[in-house]
């Protein structure tokens, strides 16, 4: 069961540190994959797939036509299409709030700088198979992507034996505006979406879940493509006072110990009661659940329950921690919103329960893990823009300019950088044109 630690309990430190097991053989594999698509495209895509998730497809099976996805929609249920259209109005609404546009600013001087904000093109999202396979992932990584006006969002997934993606990550990509879907997975499509293949192009950027394999594989193509930031097992931290109800708090702790048996879920509270019942509520509560044996085990070997001295300690704690999602279950929880500097999402208050931010709210629940949302942001609007800067200048701001990026060009020993300045000197003191 979940263990009771102090806050200053020496043996804390060891539990929170997680220790990578040895990846490079995976590492070597992936390499080998990643080459076998570069080299034979699509039949290479074809021969992985048999391996890997047991179907035989040819080239062109790869690509899941509009009638499957029309089939997809038909079979799943009408209140499945009303909640992802309302998730999808949240979403959409929330990260159109983010936009920011392009600008532009002359100085009196002369001087005009500015940045252009473009989308990019054409990008990837991973959807991982079987259990893992979650519809609102697919909502959360290509909403943000539509928002910022990606033309071309292209989803790959890989097949189950009969060769079949699941209806309902179809009807999601459906109404995500998944422009283009694949039946491939693992390390293989992560290889061609940043390679190419006969039948796939390649994009310029990939998101998205994967297990060890997908992450190495995106973590190899990082440079010829960009790649979102690699996502680790769920974790929550809830921070509670003894306002908190136990059976909420356990409840919550759960919802994320289900995901995985390497998701972490804490409690952070100063009260000793509270921190026993949240004990035994979760014991109770696992015996319900289906995935009683993922929970228990994420429990017993991540989880901790922290005893601190009072919230202020809790939340210097779950700074540190930086948690991808943190719920503050205490009186006035907004009263402690400015004290917050790293988490990747905040719930605040009895009704704020961590899966409405999985699947309803509005912000993405593609979130910083693992302690990376000390610099990490989650996954928004900005991930699928770039910035241009512009600059152009008058001609006596030129002149104004001038002698500096020519002394500056020449401390680094870069003369043709000054000539380049000066042959204008010559030219702007003929009395060429202004522009
Ligand atoms: N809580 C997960 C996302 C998710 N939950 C998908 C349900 N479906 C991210 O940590
Ligand atoms: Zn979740």
């Amino acid at each position: 069961m979940i263990k009771i630690f102090s806050a200053d309990d020496p043996a804390l430190e060891q539990h929170l540190t997680r220790h990578p097991a040895g990846q490079e053989e995976a590492a070597a594999r992936v390499r080998e994959i990643l080459s076998g698509v570069r080299e034979s495209g699509d039949q290479a895509l074809c021969r992985y797939t048999v391996l890997f998730d047991g179907v035989t497809l040819t080239p062109g099976e790869l690509k899941v036509k509009p009638e499957e996805i029309q089939e997809a929609k038909d079979r799943v249920e009408e209140s499945f299409l009303e909640d992802l259209a309302l998730a999808a109005r949240n979403i959409t609404a929330y990260h159109r709030r983010q936009l920011s546009g392009s600008w532009m600013e002359p100085d009196a001087g002369g001087l005009l700088v500015g940045q252009l904000v473009r989308p990019l093109s054409r990008v990837g999202i991973y959807v991982p198979g079987g259990t893992a396979a979650y519809p609102s992932s697919v909502l959360m990584n290509a909403l943000p992507a539509r928002v910022a006006g990606v033309k071309e969002i292209v989803m790959v997934t890989p097949p189950n034996r009969e060769g079949k993606i699941s209806p309902y990550i179809l009807a999601a990509a459906s109404v995500a505006g998944v422009t283009e879907i694949y039946r491939v997975g693992g390390a293989q499509a992560i290889a061609a979406l940043a390679y190419g293949t006969q039948t796939i192009r390649p994009v310029d950027k990939i998101v998205g879940p994967g297990n060890l394999y997908v992450t190495l594989a995106k973590q190899q193509v990082f440079g010829l493509v960009d790649i979102d930031m690699l996502a680790g097992p769920s974790e929550v931290l809830v921070i509670a006072d003894d306002t908190a109800d136990p059976r909420y708090v356990a409840a919550d702790m759960l919802s994320q110990a289900e995901h995985d048996t390497l998701a972490r879920v804490m409690l952070l509270t100063p009260d000793r009661r509270l921190a026993q019942s949240v004990r035994e509520e979760l014991e109770r509560q696992l015996g319900v659940l289906p995935r009683r044996e993922i929970a228990a085990s994420s429990l017993a070997s991540h989880g901790a329950i922290i005893l601190t001295r009072d919230i202020a300690q809790a939340v210097a704690l779950a700074n540190r921690i930086a948690p991808e999602h943190l719920e503050l279950m205490v009186r006035e929880p907004f009263s402690w919103l400015g004290r917050i500097t790293a988490a990747g999402a905040v719930f605040l208050g009895t009704y704020a329960s961590e899966p409405l931010g999985d699947y309803l709210a509005g912000p993405s629940h593609v979130l910083p893990t693992g302690g990376t949302a000390r610099f990490y942001s989650p996954l928004g609007v900005d991930a699928f823009l770039k910035r241009i800067s512009v600059i152009s200048c008058s001609r006596d701001a030129f002149l104004k300019m001038a002698p500096s990026v020519i002394r500056l060009a020449r401390v680094e020993g870069l003369d043709a950088h000054a000539r380049a300045i000066e042959v204008r000197l010559s030219g702007a003191c003929r009395g060429s044109e202004n522009n």
